[in-house]
């Protein structure tokens, strides 16, 4: 496995980590990035428009816009850096193709990859050639629909979608996908919050978050577990520092002291200009990797001593009597949990466990926050459910200012599983579709992320289409998913940028060039809307209103409309030439057919849009087996460290999207000009005979199903001394993704563990 980074000689400058986010040089940080890409007047015109009533949604992540008209410049750097990135003037031309061989493209890094700019023309890269050549619209959807056909069954072919695709495109797209004949629809989400999506479900009985905007405005206790908000969902920030300013408490769980939980400056106000910000968590609990299921199983014993001291205290046994099952259960498996092992698995002393329980005892409303730190461990399912199962036993869901709140990360991620992108669909929206379109669709579940990489592996699958993303590079286990791509017969990307999973190709490659956010749609003189849902149910309008980056680029719905005629015949009873003129006909549909959505287009045109009914949250009716909320047991897990070895947690920096690589800085964790470092405990540089600045291998130990230890290498990252829990290391991804084996996952949601990894350090050079 190549690295794909250059590997300079030159050490990677460090500094001290920031203590606090956000403020005067986010905007100049964000300015920067925005004139390069885009040029003065683009900027301006751009920045205007993220998050206002008549802009476009930001691309950036999926937190709400602030309700009852948005604030002028809703700001915040890293969406400024995310619209730049699609808004760039650069562009991935034809000429740029035949310039460069896919061999001589597979050879740059990512980085270089997603500096090139934006793909301007569909292309196809026919099976022996080595060189992308141009291909007409129509060239391209024959391409596709006759390796379609050629298959013995619909289910060899996988249909991947990243969460940037509007509610329009998603639900078109799920519709051609199952009229075709197959589930087989893995998405981002497999890797992302289905942890909490399966948790929930057995929970609550819905895989939603139950909070909105207001409701943390008015909390008087927020825990952040797992979550990076200051780089990764940076107007969440203001929205704490609101709370905080209502009285609120603030709970951080994370193994690193990230700037944003500790301190913040709102570059909107008089005081983050000029002022040292505001503090944000009121507890800094520095958790080990995989610790939480302990933490919170010890603080629900703590919990339930406390109440035993004085009845009724602490637990709220109306609403346990009348909404909750399996409480007893519960109580149990909390009561006998040892002090002892949660200080063992979780690193901190008690203490503090002691101070957080009496926080939580104390709060009458409380919110728990999380997001990959929490979903990417093997035991993620069981922790989500030990984490409601403490909210539970308070009470506190379904009413305001209490509940839970997994934090999505793409745009549209949550709004795509709204509208069917989902490899194990409900059978009652199968139906729903059949009787709408008079289709008949598949009742077999299909392939997941981790189960199509595999199906690739193996031959059982051999035509790869993706809606947006990065496969290749997004995925676990880098070696096995090219190796997997490349084993296709065909391999089709419809995307905004060009990226890694295009230098992958199958046998036969096409890409197709694709409209994004910020981008005018204009159908036959007509502008188009789409529609997309935030992290808390809001649906409402995003209007792209930028000059695309050229006359071939075609929106999502017209690329599916195109390709379901090429594939599916002129005789297929949906009439598919509707919708790329008239994108309310497609939200008629989904009006038709996806709960909740009736009278879609009219209310999607209410100025904030409109709220997907949440029965937990709306009226405390809970969709379960049970018809009330479970609370959960299961054995104890974390995540110990075996003798000489690290734990790695694989995430992101303040200059990246995903696999976009914006830069190469990570400001506030003090890091100048590289990706290739990992950050160490110093007792454990110490302990493991290196020194800050040396430059080590990182090897990844696993044992198989077969019992047989797996290894697996990146090569060549400078030790960077920095205060995470000992044993507990943390590096970037993608750069790491090729140690994650790919059988390495989630009980239950099958979501890589990609924040558990064991490695051991191997010297490669002294610094
Ligand atoms: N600018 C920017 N914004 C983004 C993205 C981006 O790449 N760039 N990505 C988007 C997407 S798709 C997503 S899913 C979100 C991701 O948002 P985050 O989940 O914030 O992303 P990560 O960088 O993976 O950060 C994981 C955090 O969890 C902590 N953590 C790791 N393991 C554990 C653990 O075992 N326990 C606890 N308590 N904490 C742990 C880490 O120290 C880190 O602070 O952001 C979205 N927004
Ligand atoms: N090791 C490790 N692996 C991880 C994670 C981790 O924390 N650690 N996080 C996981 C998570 S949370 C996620 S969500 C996945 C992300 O997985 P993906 O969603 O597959 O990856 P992205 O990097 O977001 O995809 C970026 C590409 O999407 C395309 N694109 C952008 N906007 C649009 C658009 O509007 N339309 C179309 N058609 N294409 C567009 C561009 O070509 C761009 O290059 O990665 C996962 N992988
Ligand atoms: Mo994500």
């Amino acid at each position: 496995m190549p690295s794909r980074e250059p590997k300079s000689r030159e050490p990677i400058p460090v500094d001290q980590p920031k203590r606090v986010a956000a403020g005067v040089p986010a905007v100049l940080v964000a300015l920067r990035h925005s004139l390069a890409q885009m040029g003065p007047l683009r900027t301006a015109e751009t920045l205007a428009k993220v998050n206002q009533r008549e802009g476009f949604d930001c691309p950036g992540c999926a937190w709400p816009e602030e309700p009852g008209g948005r604030r002028l410049a809703e700001f915040c750097e890293n969406g400024a850096k995310a619209v730049a990135e699609e808004a760039t003037r650069r562009m991935v031309t034809p000429e740029f193709f035949a310039a460069h061989s896919v061999a001589d493209l597979a050879g740059k890094p990512e980085y270089w990859l997603s500096q090139q700019g934006r793909l301007t023309h569909p292309m196809l890269l026919k099976q022996g050639d080595t060189h992308y050549r141009p291909v007409s619209w129509d060239g391209a959807f024959a391409v596709i629909a006759e390796h379609l056909r050629a298959l013995s069954s619909p289910d060899e072919a996988v249909f991947y979608t990243s969460g940037r695709t509007s509610n329009e495109a998603a639900f078109l797209y799920q519709l051609l996908v199952r009229s075709f004949g197959t589930n087989n629809l893995p998405d981002c989400s497999n890797m992302c919050h289905e942890s909490s999506g399966t948790a929930l479900v057995e929970s609550i009985g819905i895989g939603k978050g139950s909070v909105t905007v207001d409701d943390i405005e008015h909390a008087d206790l927020i825990v952040i577990a797992g979550q990076n908000p200051g780089t990764n969902h940076p107007r969440m920030l203001s929205v704490l520092a609101k709370a905080k300013a209502n009285g609120a408490r603030i709970i951080a769980v994370n193994p690193l002291p990230e700037a944003g939980l500790i301190r913040f400056k709102d570059p909107q106000t008089v005081r983050g200009v000029l002022g040292t910000g505001v503090p944000i968590a009121d507890e800094f609990v520095q958790v080990r990797l995989g610790g939480d299921m302990a933490l919170f199983r010890g603080l629900a014993r703590l919990l339930l001593e406390a109440d035993d001291r004085d009845p009724g205290s602490v637990l709220d046994r109306d609403f346990i009597a009348a909404h909750s099952h399996g409480f007893d259960d519960f109580a149990a498996a909390a009561r006998a949990v040892s002090f002892d092992t949660v200080a063992e698995a979780t690193g901190i002393d008690m203490a503090q466990l002691h101070r957080v329980a009496r926080l939580v005892a104390e709060s009458e409303r409380t919110i728990v926050c999380w997001a990959m730190g929490l979903t990417q461990h093997t035991h993620a399912v069981a922790t989500i459910g030990e984490i409601t199962n403490v909210l539970l036993m308070r009470g506190m869901i379904g009413k305001p200012g209490a509940g839970v709140c997994p934090v999505r990360g793409h745009s549209n991620v949550q709004g795509d599983r709204t509208m069917g992108i989902w490899e194990k669909p409900p059978a009652a929206f199968l139906d729903a579709l059949d009787r709408r379109f008079t289709i008949s669709t598949p009742r077999r579940h299909g392939y997941d992320t981790v189960e199509a990489i595999r199906a690739m592996r193996d031959g059982r699958a051999s035509v790869f289409v993706a809606m947006g993303g990065n496969f290749a590079s997004a995925t676990p286990d880098t070696a096995v998913t090219e190796a997997a791509l490349r084993n296709c017969a065909l391999t089709v990307q419809v995307s905004t940028k060009l990226n890694r999973s295009h230098v992958v190709p199958g046998q036969t490659a096409v890409i197709l060039p694709a409209l994004g956010r910020t981008d005018r749609d204009v159908v036959s003189g007509r502008k188009q809307v789409v529609s997309v849902e935030d992290s808390m149910s809001m649906v409402h309008l995003s209007r792209g209103s930028l000059e695309p980056p050229g006359p071939e680029v075609r929106s999502e719905v017209a690329i599916i409309c195109g390709l379901a005629r090429a594939v599916l015949g002129p005789d297929h009873p949906v009439s598919w030439e509707r919708f790329a003129p008239d994108y309310d006909a497609i939200r008629d549909e989904i009006a038709a057919v996806v709960p909740g959505c009736a009278d879609y287009n009219r209310r999607v045109r209410e100025p904030d849009g409109f709220q997907l009914p949440h029965p937990p949250r709306d009226t405390r009716e809970f969709p379960t087996a049970t018809g009330k909320a479970n609370f959960s047991v299961a054995p104890l897990a974390w995540v110990p460290v075996p003798p000489g070895r690290l734990v790695l947690q694989t995430l992101r920096s303040h200059d990246q999207y995903n696999t976009t690589i914006y830069g190469l800085d990570d400001r506030y964790r003090g890091i100048r000009g590289g990706r290739r470092v990992v950050f160490v405990n110093p007792d454990d540089i110490e302990s493991l005979g290196i020194t800050a600045g040396d430059r080590v291998d990182l090897v990844s130990e696993f044992t198989g199903a077969d019992g047989v230890l797996q290894e697996r290498r990146a090569e060549d990252f400078q030790v960077v001394p920095y205060p995470t829990p000992p044993g507990n290391a943390a590096a970037y991804y993608p750069e790491t993704n090729p140690l994650v084996p790919l059988d390495h996952v989630a009980a239950k949601s099958n979501t890589p563990a990609s924040k558990a990894v064991v490695i051991r350090l191997e010297r490669a050079w002294a610094g």
